[in-house]
């Protein structure tokens, strides 16, 4: 396959003035009529007429009404034009029934959608399918479906036919369609400026009932973003369509945003806290793309961060507003570390800017997201809010409607700072994650701080220069007040230190407060200073990384040398539980544990061979020990955490975090009596899968998980999750078979993307079950890869990442996992999609 690069890019030559759809739908012969206004570029040189075409049969085309025969080349096709406008007419059919892969026009049950980005227009018709072409859209849908939709306002209907009028010139990843036998649930918003606009979100028949969180959602971040950025909505009506089949969490089309119906739907009976937060979380991350993404969209897929990373990064902000920042942003670091480091540090490692890629679909990862983030986190943090905000304005000023680049982003922020952000751009060109060595010295009323930073090398970059990094340092004194703080110090060379003086007696550093910039602190401390940080300190998220490491150190020794669980670590964590003034949200992140796959990556980064079987026996034995050292709180803390209504807020969902975390451990302890009753009587899917958890999590919970499904089966997002806790609970001898059980129940499916996720997705994070001595799991996972690589490549690449980490392993599951790599790049007609990843993660 073919890789593009960066170096590469050259504008298209020829811009679009208007584009007029027709479409005709079919479940297996639609017919799409365009009918495309082009006029030369004077910009570009390359003067190719190349539309991108894939899965098309093309019925005719017309060049200025002349019927014309173009040349059939690689992807698409080609024609001779006029060297002035012109008009291009064509007619296509395409199936949308067969179309499995969920990328153009497809169908989920018995709806019709789309999914454009990136490169899913090119299946729908012929057109330069690249963001940085922009055009008005004019569609007319002809069918007999009861909604049919389409992006911007709503022009014309009639008998067997609507029109719609997008006035934005967008790219054609932004286009959508979705009609269907669909119920709304509507709403109103009245703009800033007092546009009246007309909300609705789209869903099956007897999903109404699971719209009104979702809604709230929307109209909570339509206001967060006219008071916080000063962007308003900008068209009369503003659509959420749930579908069932989607590769991924939703899309962002404009005026149409599309949704996986686990992202949209919610109810207390059907969904977890953890649900309602991320559902509100993606409402807001879709529409904010509706001015960073959509009105400013990236000039070639290269720049994807330039709207995800930024987006990402709005979104973060917005549910730090609607809950609680400090509760956010320990989440936030748990995710980044756990699957973006998992990335930097592996053969996947990338920069958030790629240079070159086979499949832009593999590029959607938590480097580009999440790490992309962070770099606009450190931006902030650098040149301070006020000029943040200065330099965002000026950004949507210069560039609305045009398709940019990170340069000219950043720009944006030089002009208002008079900064020069060159040595800070490597963050978009440098992959890997910095490593942050810290050494300190007291000298006579002195504290002097020293970083060396490095980073290793990663695929295809060996040398590594230093970066900008943002530190934000605070004073303790030893009484525990804080005697100075939170200081950013701008850390520019590879080694470098600063000094506070005037202190009158030596302090603690508290240390990369709020996580100021995604590296890899390596500082020397004792577990005294630990527990004093983890008392004292004013930073919540220092705070919580003091007793994180506590509880990793203990891990780790008692996974060495079967070490017993430290007792200073065990009260320091017991302090905080008790600690009233404390969120229980937070008590319950400081609760809980390191994932066996952080810590087998922290085994193999200390230089050692994780042993996935060791690592589990010592999580289950620290749990233990915890449930026994913390019995004597649960019944007075369980008491103060109860919700009696069921809200779905930052207030209740912490009370119930920490109450789930307690149940979890003192279900160890009491044979499942607490849980059980618990089960009996929730009325909430929080307490309802929390207790069910801790149940299975015990080795117990068989009955429970027959009622749960007896409950449930006519729900298929409920039993997403009744799939997937049977296979993350499993035993580590267990996982595979139970998956494989699974996958003959009755109501497993390939074709559907969040089933096989939920079965999957499950064993390859069964971090013991998966990596089980037998490579089974290995087997399993590969074999069911190859069987939906023909249905759905996208998803299977993505799901092919559960191998990336396989050379931290011994030689033998390496041998093992080598042997299902090669196996399933072996099978033939593999789609690009997968043969890139699996390529990528052989190297
Ligand atoms: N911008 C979207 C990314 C996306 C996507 C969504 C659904 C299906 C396939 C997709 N490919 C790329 C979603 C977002 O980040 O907002
Ligand atoms: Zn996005």
């Amino acid at each position: 396959p073919e890789t593009i690069y960066l170096k590469d890019y050259t504008p298209f030559g020829y811009k679009i003035e208007s584009v007029h759809l027709t479409f005709r739908l079919h479940p297996t012969a639609t017919r799409v009529i365009s009918k495309i206004a082009f006029a030369p570029n004077p910009e570009a040189t390359d003067k190719r007429f190349f539309l991108h075409g894939e899965e098309l049969s093309l019925i005719s085309a017309r060049i200025n009404g002349e019927t014309i025969t173009p040349r059939p080349v690689e992807g698409g096709l080609e024609a001779d034009v006029p060297e002035v406008p012109f008009v291009w007419e064509a007619e296509v059919e395409i199936s949308p029934e067969t179309n499995t892969a969920l990328e153009g026009l497809y169908m989920s049950s018995g709806m019709y959608c789309t999914q454009c980005e990136a490169e899913g227009f090119r299946k729908i018709t012929y057109y330069p399918d690249r963001p940085d072409v922009m055009a008005t859209f004019t569609v007319r849908i002809e069918g007999d479906q009861p909604v049919m939709l389409s992006n911007g306002n709503p022009l014309t209907a009639g008998e067997g036919f609507v029109e719609w009028h997008d006035p934005w010139p967008k790219p054609s990843y932004l286009f959508a369609l979705v009609a269907g036998n669909l119920v709304n649930h509507p709403d109103r918003f009245t703009t800033q400026s007092g546009r009246d606009v007309e909300l609705n979100i789209w869903v099956r028949p007897g999903d109404e009932g699971k719209c009104a969180f979702g809604m709230q959602a929307l109209k909570d971040a339509m206001a967060w973003d006219e008071k916080t950025y000063g962007r308003e909505y900008d068209l009369d009506i503003f659509n959420i369509v749930a579908v069932d089949d989607f590769n991924m969490g939703a899309m962002e089309n404009k005026g149409l945003n599309v949704f996986n119906s686990s992202c949209v739907l919610a109810s207390k009976e059907t969904s977890t806290d953890a649900n309602f937060e991320r559902i509100e979380g993606i409402i807001a991350h879709e529409y904010f793309h509706n001015w960073t993404g959509n009105r400013i969209t990236c000039r070639d897929w290269f720049q994807l961060c330039l709207k995800e990373g930024l987006t990402v990064y709005r979104d973060q902000m917005f549910s730090g507003d609607m809950r609680s920042h400090a509760v956010k942003r320990i989440e936030e670091v748990l995710q980044l570390r756990a699957r973006q480091f998992r990335e930097d540090n592996g053969p996947l490692a990338h920069p958030v800017r790629p240079e070159s890629f086979v499949e832009i679909n593999n590029f959607y990862t938590a480097t580009v997201y999440e790490k992309g983030a962070e770099i606009i986190g450190m931006l902030r943090r650098l040149v301070g809010d006020e000029a943040y905000r200065k330099g965002c304005d000026l950004y949507f000023e210069r560039h609305d409607g045009q398709a940019v680049t990170i340069e000219d982003w950043l720009k944006a922020f030089e002009d208002v700072t008079g900064r020069d952000l060159a040595q800070f751009k490597q963050w978009y060109s440098q992959a890997g994650t910095p490593r942050l060595k810290m050494s300190e010295e007291w000298n006579d009323g002195t504290l002097t701080l020293t970083f060396a930073q490095s980073t290793p090398p990663t695929p295809g970059q060996s040398e590594k220069k230093p970066q900008v990094i943002p530190i934000a340092v605070g004073l303790i004194g030893p009484n525990g007040d804080e005697v100075v703080p939170t200081t950013v110090l701008e850390m520019t060379e590879a080694e470098q230190s600063f000094t506070f003086d005037g202190l009158g007696a030596r302090p603690v550093a508290s240390v990369l407060r709020d996580f100021s910039a995604p590296v890899i602190l390596d500082r020397a401390m004792d577990d005294d200073t630990r527990a004093f940080l983890l008392a004292h300190d004013t930073d919540p998220f220092q705070k919580w990384e003091m007793g994180r490491m506590l509880t990793k150190d203990m891990l780790v020794a008692m996974i060495a040398d079967d070490a017993a669980p430290a007792e200073t670590a065990l009260d320091a964590i017991k302090t905080v539980l008790t600690d009233e003034n404390l969120d229980p949200a937070f008590r319950a992140l400081v609760l809980g544990l390191p994932s066996e796959d952080d810590l087998a990556q922290t085994i193999f980064d200390a230089g050692q061979t994780p042993d996935p079987a060791k690592i589990h026996a010592a999580r289950k034995s620290l749990r233990h020990t915890l449930a026994i050292h913390l019995s004597d709180v649960f019944p007075t803390l369980g008491r103060q955490l109860e919700t009696p209504v069921f809200v779905p807020d930052a207030d209740g969902s912490g009370k119930r975090a920490l109450r789930h975390a307690l149940l979890a451990l003192e279900t160890l302890l009491d044979g499942g009596k607490a849980a059980r009753a618990l089960f009996a009587r929730a009325d909430n899917m929080s307490d309802q899968g929390a207790s069910l958890q801790a149940l299975l999590a015990a080795g117990l919970g068989q009955d429970e998980i027959k009622a749960f499904e007896k409950q449930w089966e006519n729900d298929r997002l409920v039993m997403d999750k009744w799939f997937m806790m049977q296979v993350s609970f499993a035993a580590p001898d267990k996982a595979a078979s139970t998956a494989l059980a699974l996958t003959q129940h009755p109501d497993f499916t390939i074709k559907n993307p969040n089933r096989f996720r939920a079965v999957f997705g499950a064993l390859a994070g069964n971090h013991a079950g998966f990596h089980a001595a037998d490579g089974k799991a290995y087997q399993l996972l590969a074999t069911h890869l190859i069987q939906l690589d023909k249905i759905n490549p996208q998803t299977t690449a993505r799901m092919s990442g559960a191998f990336e980490t396989w050379k931290r392993y011994d030689a033998d599951r390496q041998g093992m996992i080598r042997t299902e790599l090669e196996r399933i790049l072996a099978t033939p007609d593999l789609s690009r999609d997968t043969t890139e990843m699996v390529t990528r993660i052989l190297s």
